[in-house]
């Protein structure tokens, strides 16, 4: 089987963002276009031929058609072996862990992570080194500047592999071998969490809890995981038939987007416990009876209370938030006396102070956290680290959460986004914004004075690579921010996130509702950057 060489001619979209190359599945059905971004990881990771890939996906629609796709451009491009999950799944943080595990030279995954699927929704593609973490930006820039002049790809004529039978088969000259996606992953979890203290609090007849998979990947992962290794009830894991549309859902674990499990909480008969995770597993939501655990102050707390799980029982080296999220984590890492770091949006930002050893825990406040087990963001990792709590500290979430913010002060925080906005305009806001910034330093805005304001730029402490244009911060004396970005994920138009965020040391104001706490910062934001006058929006579409 000869590898056949195929002439193309290069398209002019495919700069990665935020995590990969995301698209409406169209723009991908189009002759050429994902054969292009494949080759282009080819020609610039010369290390892959002769070596190990992992190739899965979150398993939306178009996911099967380019895993055949992917296999023979593998084999053609001369790679000696594919891992690749049982009907072409795997788990954003499961590819991470197989990458990892089986010392390969990485893998190509495939997920538009919380964008919708289905033909007339989102498909993506990005590729993990061989760390398991995305690409950092030496390399998607790399990858991006080949697919600019690329001229042919390879690829093989033959069958289909049947990806659905466990086992090893030959493509060419490669060897496919079709792997379970859950094992590897869950094995790994049971190193982490104490299994048995968890099966003690679902069995003591006080807990009750669902998962809710949103028909994406994890449902597999849940259900194995929760219910079979650990003994939960059938049914606590729910929506967990992954599905190539998702059920025709938003699979975004947030409140605005998993209602239903929300509702499933309130009111005196809530559940004691609730979580959700998203397309592709990387994300997840904290909910407790009547309660929403903000990923930021998620992040603080699993830091706060890390030595309680047995895998992280000697405590933890330090931590790194992406800007935009909360400084909640900062005040636990002061107090812990470990460093903190403040990274640009975005994982592959987290990969090299993990590789380095210079952190344990990292998270974003857009429903993301991690550790140095993996080199992705892990949903139900964040669920069993909280599982694993519950049952270590005998409290209810809330309690937890309230007994953080007295000892270390609460970080009122939110999230406004305006989704699909006209790009030019949402582009000329921020260019707005970068304009005022040299006056606003020393200025009253309000009841607040600002203290600083730039265009957060970030130099990696270990490879010395620098980030600039990462977002517009304005922060204001006593500890308040408010941070602008556009979304690096979006296929559609723009989307201008707005961040707020406030510090409250006094426990008797704790109870306030964010969106309340933090009015006069919300009408600050909107008002400095023109957001009404210039998006013709007054409102925010989605709030978390
Ligand atoms: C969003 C989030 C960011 C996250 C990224 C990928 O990016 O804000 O924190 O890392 O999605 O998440 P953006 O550029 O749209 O703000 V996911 O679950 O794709 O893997
Ligand atoms: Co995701």
């Amino acid at each position: 089987m000869e590898p056949k060489r195929v002439a193309t001619q290069p398209f002019t979209d495919q700069r990665p963002g935020t995590s990969g190359l995301r698209k409406r599945v169209r723009v991908f059905e189009q002759p050429n276009y994902l054969e292009n971004f494949v080759q282009a990881i080819f020609d610039t990771q010369k290390g892959l031929a002769g070596g190990v890939l992992v190739v899965g996906g979150d398993g939306r629609y178009y996911n099967r058609t380019a895993t055949q796709t992917i296999l023979r451009m593998a084999a053609a491009n001369r790679v000696a072996k594919v891992l690749v999950g049982r009907g072409g799944i795997l788990s954003t943080p499961a590819a991470s862990c197989v990458i990892r595990k089986y010392r390969t030279g990485g893998g190509i995954v495939l997920s538009a992570s919380h964008n919708p699927g289905g033909p007339d929704a989102d498909f993506g593609i990005k590729f993990n080194v061989a760390a398991g973490g995305p690409a950092p930006e030496s390399v998607t820039e790399a990858i991006y500047a080949r697919t600019r002049e690329i001229g042919a790809y390879f690829t093989v004529d033959s069958p289909e592999i049947d990806l659905d039978r466990l086992g090893t088969s030959t493509l060419g000259g490669m060897t496919v071998e079709v792997i379970d996606p859950v094992a590897d992953y869950a094995d790994l979890m049971a190193s982490l969490f104490d299994f048995p203290a968890i099966h003690q609090l679902f069995n003591s007849g006080l807990f009750r809890m669902r998962f809710d998979a949103m028909h994406a990947v994890t449902g597999p992962y849940a259900i194995e995981i929760l219910e079979n290794r650990i003994g939960a009830e059938p049914g606590t894991v729910i929506n967990g038939e992954p599905l190539e549309d998702f059920g025709g859902g938003h699979p975004d674990p947030n409140l605005a987007h998993a209602q239903e499990l929300v509702a499933m909480t309130q009111g005196t008969d809530g559940l004691d416990f609730a979580a959700a995770s998203d397309g592709d597993g990387d994300r997840n939501m904290i909910l407790g009876k009547n309660f929403f655990v903000t990923p930021s102050d998620s992040l603080a707390v699993l830091a706060a209370n890390a030595h309680q799980a047995p895998g992280y029982k000697d405590g933890i080296v330090g931590v790194a938030r992406s800007m935009p999220t909360s400084q909640a984590a900062d005040r636990v890492a002061e107090q812990l006396g470990i460093e903190c770091y403040e990274t640009p949006t975005g994982w592959k930002f987290f990969g090299n102070l993990l590789d380095a050893g210079r952190i344990t825990l990292c998270g974003e406040e857009s429903f993301g956290t991690g550790s140095d087990h993996v080199r992705e963001k892990d949903g139900l990792w964040a669920v069993l680290f909280w599982l694993n709590l519950l049952a270590a500290r005998k409290q209810s979430v809330k309690d937890i959460v309230h007994e953080h913010w007295r000892r270390f002060g609460r970080n009122f925080y939110t999230r406004h986004d305006y989704e699909g906005v006209d790009a030019k305009a949402a582009a000329d806001l921020v260019d707005h914004l970068r304009i005022l910034l040299p006056e606003l330093p020393g200025k009253r805005l309000g009841a607040y004075q600002v203290e600083y304001a730039d265009d957060f730029a970030y130099v990696d402490p270990v490879d010395g690579s620098r980030s600039d244009r990462q977002g517009v911060r304005i922060g204001f004396e006593g500890g308040s921010r408010v941070v602008f970005r556009l979304s690096g994920t979006g296929t559609e138009g723009a989307t201008l996130r707005v961040y707020i965020e406030a510090y409250e040391s006094d426990p008797v104001k704790h109870d306030q509702d964010p969106q309340t706490a933090l009015q006069p910062l919300i009408l600050i934001a909107r008002e400095l950057a023109q957001i009404e006058a210039r998006l013709g929006r007054a409102e925010p579409d989605v709030i978390t």
